[in-house]
């Protein structure tokens, strides 16, 4: 007979925890109600879910696949190895690295690997779309090592390479970190690996936010460019909320130190069986026309606002995101954030190039469309929600005109139905709070 003991392991969460469930019963309805348009976001199939919920949460395996410093390692074996070599299909790569916890622990990993203490580095600046683990003086990168921002034109709002090139050859950077987190263009890693070679540096793309872009070939790849490739996996890429990094061979060994055992312990070897089961799905032809997809929405957006009169930084997008400049028609990016999200529109404040506001007020907003994308959302949809948004903007977040949209988002997402096999977790909570 089973003790007590064993009996309280087999209750569901349901009965366990009534609170957390009722979270996640909340979150999933509000996931199912809402329109995300949160450019860093998406939803992963059900099949990345259930590898992310799976006993390999249980598991430790400190090591490499062959080399691991636990017994019982055969089935992460498995999973690790099928991780590793389908990144490197997928992007072309000599080297994958599938352990990284995120994608910041991607690029301390580079970092670490390369460069000591105090070493020049180029990063694209946060305010022009760059992100804080690229050299942000209150982040660790920015601290650590002597980073060197660069950033986009006024006139074009698109990087400035000629001041790029002018920059690597006063600072003799040891690296070039290139990659963003709202910069809607396509970016030139030609033109960047020309000049990392002129000036005898090294290069790291950071794609996090167009890796999926890149595995689909709808934006171009830095993979051939570039020595070191760091992403996150659950953006355009549409995995479990994790990183890896690519690398030519030459840095294999050093880079594989450098996360274990120098940066990261234990592996989460159930991300990274979710990371493997992502990979494999970005294989499929479905996801380059997704890809595809997302693009021609984020294009349909920025066509819609634009025609409604908002200013568009740059004058549109190549990617999944546009950022627009709301303050220009009067509004902070704090206030069209908090209107929206009462419309059951997700998106944030976003800086733009050369804000006169602080961050935490912002003139713009970013927007992406990974995730109505893997709705099934198309063009038609886009033009609807690009309307509500411009309507909710223009009547400064007016009441009435803001529930008339909460009604009308309400009815466009019932008619796009996510993660149907989870729908208990969307009944009624299992108690009024
Ligand atoms: N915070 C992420 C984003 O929203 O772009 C980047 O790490």
């Amino acid at each position: 007979m089973k003790s007590s003991h064993a009996n309280r392991m087999n209750r569901p969460l349901k009965e366990v925890d009534p609170e957390v469930y009722d979270a996640i019963g909340g979150e999933t309805r509000r996931q199912a109600e809402t329109l995300e348009l949160i450019a860093s976001e998406n939803f992963t199939s059900e099949a990345v879910l259930e590898a992310t919920g799976s006993v390999f949460t249980n598991k430790y395996a400190e090591g490499y696949p062959g080399r691991r410093y636990y017994g019982g390692c055969e089935f992460v074996d498995v999973v690790e190895t099928l991780a590793r070599e389908r990144a490197k299909r997928l992007f072309g790569a000599e080297h994958a690295n599938v352990q990284p916890h995120s994608g910041t622990q991607a690029n301390i990993a580079v970092y670490e690997t390369v460069l000591k203490e105090g070493d020049p580095v180029l990063g694209m600046d946060l305010s022009h779309g760059g992100h804080l683990s690229h050299g942000h003086p209150l982040n660790f990168s920015g601290k650590h090592y002597r980073f060197i921002p660069y950033g986009v034109r006024r006139d074009t709002e698109t990087i400035d390479y000629d001041k790029l090139e002018q920059l690597a050859r006063e600072h003799q950077p040891k690296l070039l970190v290139a990659g963003a987190s709202a910069y809607p263009r396509t970016m030139d890693f030609e033109r960047m690996a020309a000049i990392t070679r002129a000036v005898g540096c090294l290069f790291m793309m950071d794609m996090a936010h167009i890796a999926g872009l890149i595995a689909a070939g709808v934006h171009p790849s830095p993979v051939p460019h570039a020595d070191f490739v760091t992403t996150t996996t659950h953006k355009t890429l549409r995995g479990p909320r994790s990183g890896l990094i690519l690398c030519r061979e030459e840095f294999a060994k050093a880079l594989d130190k450098t996360v274990f055992p120098g940066e990261q312990g234990g592996p989460l070897v159930h991300v990274i069986a979710a990371k493997a089961v992502c990979l494999k799905e970005a294989m499929e032809p479905e996801f380059a026309a997704y890809q595809r997809q997302i693009v021609a929405n984020a294009r349909k957006l920025a066509d819609t606002l634009a025609a409604r009169g908002f200013r568009v930084v740059s004058g549109g997008t190549d990617t999944h995101l546009l950022l627009v400049d709301v303050y220009q028609r009067g509004i902070m990016g704090r206030d069209a954030e908090a209107w929206l999200e009462k419309a059951g529109i997700t998106v944030n404040k976003n800086a733009i190039p050369f804000d006169q506001l602080p961050p935490l007020k912002a003139s713009g907003i970013r927007i992406g469309t990974p995730a109505l994308t893997s709705r099934g959302m198309q063009e038609p949809e886009m033009e609807l929600i690009g309307n509500w948004m411009a309507d909710a903007l223009e009547h400064m977040g007016d009441g009435r005109v803001i529930e008339r949209i909460r009604g009308q988002v309400r009815e466009l997402t019932s008619r796009f139905p996510l993660y149907t096999l989870r729908l208990e977790e969307m009944q009624a909570p299992t108690r009024t709070p």
